[in-house]
């Protein structure tokens, strides 16, 4: 055995290895000295790197999804409108663009004093006003199509001609100029006729006088004037009646065109019966910058008739892949943001004016045009950016719930047949509203137009709906344990994890489930029960054969055989507890209890 003493003699004999000796000690000292300064250099950058505003507003009800995109969930939420704000600097514009600030759609980032007051501003209009106010409204922004897009060569012209209408109450002056230059730089001269802002009552006081100045020195742009608030609706009728172009182009106050947007809206809007939308982008709430949204969504809605951004389906999928540049189905648009042809939008009964101020009218509006022979449809090639916002930043006469609510109820009133039962079935507070609503004239409408059935929208164009039917089981399944598949109140995202939830005395949307004839569990938005690695998880739905149940007596079983069981982690009847597929055993946490609910 070798004493310590040894070892080092024996290592260092003679002085030439004393020397390499040491060479070794200390390469190994200053590794581990570059190591320590590399991760503490790695901490300080990602402390930078931390976005600025990332203590500002991104509410609890918004999330990333796995494919990067930020999808607003509660968005009906009324904003704090300004909050201790004086009357000065609510109705002051502050306008002051900084040379090369948020150019190329870059981010703005400000200083930590800046950050204070930026704070303060921020719910005045529930985006970043004061980054909006250092950019100039006509700023340069990228290119955004596909390299495929880019190659399509429009025949300037055979085209339609355009009349841009941007509807704003109360919208911030740096925010809707912008929009107005970006059209004006970017849309060819030849097919802009017009472009109308219509003022939905706005109340801050540069929106007048100050407005019309700005407008006044601008070629082809008017401003009309609501006398009283309508809403969108009102006010985006109010624009069309005066259109002289020969396509309808709606657009919220805050967006920013890029480069080619109009030709393939106005191509696609003059060649057939289309409500055709562009692809929206993101221009951030908080450094307008503008990205890429995800390359391919589509648009549907909930069990509540919450508008949502959906994952097409395989088919349309496939088909964009092969054709990048053509424009593809849609179930439903998001509203704000449409071209169609302006003798279509008439004949198909313009909107439904019964609706005030915001909301539900995009639903109406793609069932409608769906239902009576129109298409609703994106194209890729047209790009857009838009700021979303978590919070409406403007006031809801009467409160947002009575207003959102009525507008839904004349939307499912007038087009959702028996599902609409189901809507106002699960949705008690809507369905006491329900007969108040006048729809006599939109109903006789849909009889004029001759328009196909809810079940025909359903299995037509959306087939890979999350909607109970008459051929898909709907109710509770229930644990012998207690608690009940469903989604944890709150929970919102895909591949969270299952837990059984409170069964409820009411019947409550978060406790039941479809259970359709190949064995899928669908929840509400779209998401499926999925075997995950150890646990079961709320996926969207999907062909993916873990997503598979079979009901064997009391059992769900997946293909491989395992038995879906509730793990009892607590004492409890098996609420929050985890569920996942084990192997099958006589236990009654694999024991479920089918309870059908009829669903309308
Ligand atoms: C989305 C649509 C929006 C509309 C809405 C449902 C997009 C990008 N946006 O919500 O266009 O279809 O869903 O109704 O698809 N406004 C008025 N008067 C009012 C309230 C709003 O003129 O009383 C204006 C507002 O200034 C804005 C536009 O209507 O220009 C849309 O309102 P929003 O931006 O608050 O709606 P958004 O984008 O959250
Ligand atoms: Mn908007």
């Amino acid at each position: 055995m070798l004493l310590r003493n040894d070892y080092w003699s024996l290592l260092c004999r003679g002085r030439k290895k004393k020397i390499v000796a040491l060479i070794v000690i200390l390469i190994f000292l200053l590794n581990g000295l570059f190591y320590v300064s590399l991760e503490l250099y790695n901490t300080v950058k990602r402390k930078e790197k931390e976005p600025w505003y990332s203590s500002l507003h991104f509410d609890k009800n918004s999330y990333v999804d796995e494919t990067g995109m930020r999808v607003i969930v509660g968005h009906y939420v009324g904003g704090t409108n300004g909050g201790n704000l004086s009357e000065d600097i609510i109705n002051s514009n502050n306008y002051a663009p900084v040379a090369g600030a948020g150019e190329f759609g870059r981010p703005v980032q400000l200083s930590q004093r800046e950050l204070i007051t930026a704070r303060e501003l921020y719910s005045l209009h529930s985006y970043n006003i004061f980054v909006s106010d250092k950019i100039a409204i006509n700023r340069s922004l990228p290119d955004m199509r596909s390299d495929r897009c880019k190659e399509v060569v429009f025949d300037i012209d055979n085209l339609p001609t355009a009349t841009v209408i941007i509807v704003f109450h109360n919208e911030a002056w740096s925010t809707l100029m912008r929009t107005v230059m970006s059209v004006l730089m970017r849309s060819p001269p030849k097919l802009l006729q017009q472009i109308i802002l219509v003022d939905d009552a706005s109340e801050r006081r540069y929106l007048h006088a100050e407005l019309d100045e700005a407008v006044a020195k601008l070629d082809k742009v008017q401003v009309l004037r609501n006398p009283v608030r309508t809403g969108l609706v009102g006010a985006r009728l109010m624009g069309a009646r005066k259109a002289t172009g020969d396509v309808l182009v709606f657009l919220d106050a805050h967006c920013e065109v890029t480069k080619g947007w109009l030709e393939p809206l106005l191509d696609r809007a003059g060649n057939d019966d289309v409500f055709i939308c562009p692809h929206i982008d993101l221009l951030s709430a908080d450094t307008l910058a503008y990205t890429k949204s995800i390359d391919a969504h589509w648009g549907a809605f909930s069990w509540r008739l919450h508008f949502r951004w959906l994952i097409p389906s395989t088919e349309v999928l496939k088909k964009k892949s092969e054709n990048p540049s053509k424009p593809y189905p849609t179930p439903a648009m998001a509203g704000g943001l449409f071209a169609v042809r302006k003798s279509l939008f008439w004949r198909l009964g313009g909107y439904d004016e019964g609706m005030t101020i915001w909301g539900a009218e995009n639903l109406e509006l793609s069932w409608r045009a769906w239902q009576c022979g129109a298409r609703v449809e994106i194209t890729s090639c047209s790009r857009v950016g838009h700021i979303f916002r978590s919070h409406s930043p403007y006031k809801y006469p009467g409160g947002v719930t009575k207003v959102l609510h009525a507008n839904l109820a004349r939307a499912a009133t007038v087009w959702m047949d028996e599902w609409a039962d189901f809507f106002f079935k699960f949705n008690p507070d809507i369905a006491l509203i329900r007969d108040q609503q006048s729809v006599g004239d939109r109903v006789e409408l849909r009889r004029n137009l001759k328009c196909k059935s809810f079940g025909w929208y359903l299995s037509t164009v959306w087939p890979q709906h999350f909607f109970p039917t008459d051929q898909r089981w709907f109710g509770r399944i229930k644990n012998d344990k207690g608690g009940c598949i469903g989604l944890m109140p709150g929970a919102v995202g895909m591949g969270t994890p299952a837990s059984a939830v409170d069964c409820g005395g009411t019947l409550t949307l978060e406790s039941l489930v479809v259970f359709t004839p190949e064995g899928k569990v669908m929840a509400d938005e779209g998401l499926c029960l999925q075997q995950g690695n150890g646990r079961a998880l709320w996926k969207s739905c999907s062909d993916s054969s873990k997503q598979i149940w079979v009901q064997k007596g009391p059992r769900l079983k997946t293909q491989s055989g395992l038995c879906l069981t509730l793990v009892v982690t607590k004492d409890s009847r098996g609420v929050g507890d985890p569920l996942t597929a084990k192997r099958c055993v006589t236990d009654n946490k694999q024991i479920w209890h089918f309870n059908r609910v009829p669903w309308r």
